[in-house]
């Protein structure tokens, strides 16, 4: 079966450019909010304090809606737009128009609630939870970067659209399903944070009604902000499907499977959200138990996941000759950047995949809930596995689109960076996680809570932190030298956009996985299923709504 992965190498010099405009955003925010970060980590440490009146919050908020807004909508944006060009074709000047609108209308609002948290005005941590209030401009940056992420996901869903009309009755090259499966699941779950935006704060914050309900706001926020942590990590799952197989020369294990994954994914991400308000007062305990069930169905496709990854690792080092239970794994490519340096992030999903069941078990998230363990668990999942792997794709997929080579040098440095980045986190994320566990609060600035023993037993912790943080933004100063050294100086030739191809390529995935009119429906009556009837719950018994507070 030809071409469902796609044949073209070389990359259309207009939709590079599109893809590496997002991409400046992406290490522009990287290198910012990195710094943020490593402020925070020392200000918690004790022994460093802010100049110049600069508040801890304001910090924590710039490096939450940097790293976990800015950095991943923009790279994630920019990847899908370059793996749809090269595996169903250049876009169209169509698309490529709207992808260039998605990509104005994002970069304007991520201006405008960046001047907002500047200038203290928008102190309100990257949840941007109620009855805290920001400046309406604040709130207003994040719908343009909502919207425009819509009108750039367009983009996308309108080449892969073409593809198909073109290629009736064949399944769509794996890399482009991927995509559009994420960007459709970005859409359903993003009507969430608009509703609360457009609907409660904005008319809140510009003074036109008085109070705001907080829990509603909380719940759309939710309904959101799980399938957020999908939308981040689903770009990773592409690439460690189809096309890590074909960095180690090995194969996808089954095509079917993971469509068939990433099906699961677009079902059952958005439907969870109570998983984050399971001590939240004024949900019926009935519905939060129904959403952690589906919580748990979640965990199958990235079980799945895992299953076809290490098939793919232990086929091909069989292939290679490899014995005895764990042999493959000595054969596998460990000089290669574009390799390790995802295979750390995918090494680091067991422990972070295993945290999140933990704090999805209701009895033990009253244990860790609103503790600095949750902040540990993140940093695993989003900043370490989704995050290495991204640098990892940047580092073949930037030089692709500059028309530049990844040198031996440049090669090098990719892998010490991933372990600069591992050893930092370990530091900081376990760090994170036995503090979590000894009653640790996060989104807390240093306090000695009155000098009480349990307080003082945490600083230790704090300090190890600090060490871990510093080494971070060691690794981040590395990796942007690495971007800037592919964007503009690494010498020119051809680096390849690898795209991997199914083991069996008689497989032919079943059609009815682009079925979109069957899976929307089931998305649709399940979220309806999981929310309505708590919904009006939530309406119907809501205390009066809060004033809005600036704390800060
Ligand atoms: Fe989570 C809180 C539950 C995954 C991110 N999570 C958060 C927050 C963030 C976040 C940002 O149920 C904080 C939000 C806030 O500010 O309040 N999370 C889960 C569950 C999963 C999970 C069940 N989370 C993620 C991912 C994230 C992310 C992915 C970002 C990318 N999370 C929760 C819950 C909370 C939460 C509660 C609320 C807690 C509270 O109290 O507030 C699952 O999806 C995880 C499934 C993963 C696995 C691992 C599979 C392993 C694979 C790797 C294979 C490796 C190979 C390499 C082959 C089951 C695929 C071989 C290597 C060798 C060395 C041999
Ligand atoms: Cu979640």
């Amino acid at each position: 079966m030809i071409n469902s992965y796609g044949a073209k190498a070389k990359v259309d010099p207009k939709d590079a450019k599109l893809s590496m405009a997002h991409f400046f955003v992406a290490f522009g925010a990287l290198a910012l909010g990195g710094l943020m970060g490593l402020l925070q980590t020392l200000v918690r440490s004790g022994k460093f304090e802010l100049p110049l009146g600069i508040g801890y919050y304001q910090v924590l908020t710039a490096h939450g809606v940097l790293m976990g807004l800015v950095l991943t909508t923009f790279f994630i944006m920019g990847f899908q737009y370059a793996a749809v060009s090269r595996t169903a074709g250049t876009h169209s000047n169509a698309a490529r128009t709207t992808g260039w609108v998605g990509f104005w209308l994002m970069t304007a609002g991520t201006l405008m609630s960046g001047t907002m948290i500047l200038l203290n005005e928008a102190s309100v941590l990257y949840t941007f939870y109620a009855p805290l209030q920001a400046h309406w401009i604040f709130y207003l940056g994040l719908t343009l970067v909502v919207v425009g992420s819509w009108v750039d996901g367009a983009a996308q869903i309108m080449t892969y659209a073409k593809w198909r009309r073109n290629n009736p009755g064949k399944p769509s090259p794996l890399l482009s399903f991927m995509a559009v499966i994420n960007t459709v699941m970005w859409i359903v779950a993003t009507i969430g944070v608009a509703a609360t935006v457009l609907f409660q704060l904005l008319p809140w914050s510009l003074g036109l009604v008085d109070r705001v309900d907080v829990l509603v706001s909380r719940t759309l926020f939710w309904y959101f902000g799980h399938p957020l942590v999908y939308f981040w990590l689903l770009p990773a799952y592409m690439c460690w499907y189809a096309i890590i197989p074909k960095i180690i020369g090995g194969k996808i294990f089954s095509d079917s499977l993971a469509r068939l994954s990433f099906i699961l994914f677009l079902l059952f991400s958005i439907p969870v959200g109570f998983h984050h308000q399971l001590t939240e007062p004024g949900i019926d305990p009935a519905w939060k138990f129904f959403q952690v069930i589906l919580t748990f169905m979640v965990v199958i496709p990235s079980l799945m996941t895992a299953f076809s990854l290490f098939a793919t690792f232990e086929r091909y080092g069989r292939g290679k000759g490899a014995k005895g239970l764990l042999g493959w794994f000595k054969v596998l490519p460990w000089n290669d950047a574009r390799f390790i340096v995802p295979f750390i992030g995918m090494a680091s999903f067991i422990p972070a995949g295993a945290g999140g069941i933990i704090n999805a078990s209701n009895q033990m998230d009253q244990v860790v809930h609103n503790t600095i363990w949750v902040t540990g668990h993140f940093h695993l999942t989003a900043a370490t596995s989704v995050v290495l792997t991204f640098f990892g794709i940047s580092y073949w997929l930037v030089p692709h689109l500059t028309g530049r080579k990844l040198t031996k040098a440049m090669n090098k440095l990719g892998i010490i960076q991933a372990w600069v980045w591992f050893i930092g986190m370990a530091f900081m994320s376990g760090a994170m996680h036995i503090q979590g566990l000894l009653g640790g609060p996060r989104r807390s600035a240093f306090s000695t809570y009155g000098d009480s023993q349990q307080a003082l037993d945490w600083i230790p912790y704090q300090i190890a932190q600090a060490v871990g943080g510093t080494i971070l933004f060691l690794g981040i100063i590395l990796v942007v030298i690495i971007f800037i050294n592919l964007a503009f100086f690494a010498p020119k030739g051809e680096e390849e956009f690898p795209v991997g191809e199914a083991e069996n390529l008689d497989e032919k995935a079943p059609m009815v996985f682009e079925n979109w009119k069957l899976w929307l429906g089931i998305l649709t009556a399940l979220i309806l299923f999981a929310y309505t009837i708590p919904f009006i719950d939530i309406i119907q018994n809501a205390p009066p709504g809060s004033k809005g507070f600036k704390t800060w």
